[in-house]
């Protein structure tokens, strides 16, 4: 490699073989190649598997003995009964290797406080406490080594349950002001991290959480020591006060625009990290591959959670959603791991591009109907196009460019039938770096995506577009949206607003009377909660689409769309969250009008 930009005292580029730009030194590169990673939740929560006293607790597995109060004392106990005698490292690892993962993230001790691994300065431990005995990570990092796999771990260093002075218990401990944290830190925490940092070989990122209310000294601390003793283990950003090496978001919320690749989405298959008898909300296999091509579309990392029983056993239902993605990745992976976020600034409806170098990795979600696809705004010459599944069949591409207008389309005819069940990815070959129009352009299908990180956002203070791509703190009608995009030719548009929703709160949104605003053109219509359609299966973040009426846009070119709300519904609790506004061309306008204004009458 041969840096290309040298001001020694900032950092250096280089150009790497592929002919992407990468930091010299820098230790997040094999975290950001990797995209896919295997989370396990494993602890003494799972001999209950989230059922106490016969009754089925609410929330994830793991924080059973938080959820049903369970006192200190009597969880304890929990350790005596621990013996997973069907725990088979060898297993976990190839199965984490089947699926196409490249590191694995094991919880070396949860808000439980009961430490999964060998810690001589603690005995509430695996090893000293159970009868089985063993020391799984000890396991693991062998068997993660032998496969190729990065061993990490993740680590609770604030919430501890079982520690009078750590965050977390009030019912044993419910005198705050006889807690004294940097005591913690002092004889558990900071030991312990210690142990995991020198017992098991090079480490390749603490996953610590939750950052709570911990104070900055004691975030550096970590960081510090982990510095000292590994100091090319990464650390996550839930070591609190910024001083992690990468970001993340909420558990399960998957970045809605392009990241600066130092992101990581957390996920769960149902709805629980640690095993729970009675969740059967799993994700289907088809859902988890969309979600990985989803966060790599957006350069985020996707670290999948599994939660194995008390005997040792990565559940079935986990185990064969795993090995589909790991059949899908064996003829798909190039287009995942290693690739950049797309070079388009939006979503498509028809799927996602990820790139690398100069070849573009087109991701159908939705197969084109009679396999006629076409891709607009596209400014690099295409070379050649194939299926990754059947790279010797070569595809037709034929490109155009239209001079009055700057347009490019890029027409490409594909098999008419979709030639895979989950997600065939077609490969374009590129002259040159790809080049795409950052001005939103109408797509196949008549589509115009407006996401709100491309919008500008006139609002008052403290309402802001955030990272992850939807609006902060939208409690008024006050904020306006406006959008810049292209359209090719006249006509008649359905306006779709999109929302955010959190299915586990949807109780608290509201339905809004929102307008938008296309040149003298104006839709008006509700949007929010009335059109939320939860899918039990989905994710716990899903959008909204609310179809709020028509506009007509009359010429060729550059438009500009406003949205804003007219009546703010006052008993939304949450905030009006949009992430985007989708234009859809109405086909058949005339007879659609027909139709439209029999119905009325
Ligand atoms: C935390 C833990 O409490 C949980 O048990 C699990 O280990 C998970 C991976 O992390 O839960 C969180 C932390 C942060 C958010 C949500 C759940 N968040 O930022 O929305």
């Amino acid at each position: 490699m041969k840096p290309v930009c040298c001001n020694p005292l900032i950092i250096r580029y280089a150009r790497n073989k592929e002919g992407n730009m990468v930091k010299l030194n820098d230790k997040t590169a094999w975290w950001r190649k990797a995209r896919f990673g295997m989370f396990i939740h494993w602890g003494l929560y799972a001999i209950h598997g989230g059922r106490w006293k016969g009754r089925t607790i609410p929330g994830p597995g793991e924080w059973i003995m938080a959820k049903a109060r369970i006192p200190a004392t009597e969880y304890e106990q929990l350790a005596a009964r621990f013996n997973p005698v069907k725990f088979d490292a060898r297993a976990w690892v190839k199965l984490a290797k089947d699926a196409g993962m490249k590191y694995l993230v094991i919880t070396a001790k949860h808000h439980d406080g009961f430490a999964m691994f060998n810690s001589p300065s603690n005995n509430y431990n695996i090893v000293a406490a159970t009868p089985w005995g063993h020391d799984p990570l000890r396991e693991l990092a062998r068997a993660c080594r032998a496969a190729g796999i990065r061993f990490c771990f993740y680590y609770s260093q604030f919430n501890d349950w079982h520690d009078p002075d750590a965050h977390g218990n009030t019912w044993d401990f419910p005198d705050g002001t006889r807690k004294n944290f940097s005591r913690y830190m002092r004889r558990k925490c900071l030991p312990q991290v210690r142990e995991l940092l020198t017992q098991y070989g090079p480490v390749g990122l603490i996953w610590f959480d939750t950052p709570g209310s911990i104070k900055r000294g004691h975030s550096l601390e970590l960081r510090r020591l982990t510095r000292r003793l590994q100091p090319d283990c990464l650390i996550n950003g839930r070591l609190g006060h910024d001083l992690g090496d990468y970001d993340g978001l909420a558990d399960n919320q998957l970045p809605a625009v392009p990241t600066d690749s130092r992101f990581e989405t957390a996920v769960t298959i149902n709805d629980s990290w640690g095993f729970k008898k009675d969740d059967r909300n799993w994700k289907s296999a088809e859902t988890l591959i969309t979600q990985l091509v989803e966060c790599a579309s957006k350069g985020a990392n996707y670290l999948l959670n599994v939660g194995p029983d008390s005997t040792g056993v990565i559940p079935r239902p986990n185990a064969a959603r795993l090995r589909k993605i790991g059949r899908w990745l064996k003829i798909n992976g190039e287009a995942i791991y290693d690739t950049q976020p797309s070079p388009f600034p939006y979503d498509f409806a028809w799927g996602r591009i990820t790139r690398r170098a100069n070849r573009l990795y087109l991701h159908f979600f939705k197969w084109p109907a009679g396999g006629e696809f076409t891709l607009h705004g596209l400014r690099s010459r295409v070379r050649r196009a194939r299926l990754m599944a059947k790279p010797s069949t070569p595809i037709p591409v034929c490109q155009q460019h239209d001079r009055k207008h700057d347009e490019h389309v890029v027409h490409i005819s594909l098999p008419r039938r979709k030639p895979a069940r989950i997600i065939p990815v077609v490969a374009l070959d590129l002259e040159g770096r790809p080049d795409a129009d950052p001005l939103p352009q109408e797509q196949m299908g008549g589509h115009v995506m407006l996401p709100v990180n491309l919008a500008v956002l006139r609002a008052p203070k403290g309402v802001s577009i955030g990272p992850e791509g939807t609006v902060r703190n939208w409690r008024t009608s006050a904020p306006q949206l406006h959008w810049t995009f292209n359209i090719r030719k006249p006509g008649l548009f359905r306006v779709v607003v999109e929302t955010w929703l959190d299915r586990l709160r949807a109780e608290r949104y509201g339905t809004h009377q929102v307008k938008v605003t296309v040149g003298r053109e104006t839709a008006r219509g509700r949007a929010g909660r009335a059109d939320f359609k939860i899918r039990h299966a989905g994710n716990r973040y899903q959008t909204a689409q609310s179809d709020i009426g028509l506009v007509n846009i009359a010429s060729t070119g550059a438009h500009t769309a406003t949205l804003l709300v007219e009546k703010y519904d006052p008993k939304d609790t949450a905030r009006f969250d949009p992430v985007g506004l989708r234009l859809v061309r109405v086909k058949n306008a005339k007879s659609f009008i027909k139709s439209m204004k029999a119905g009325i009458g």
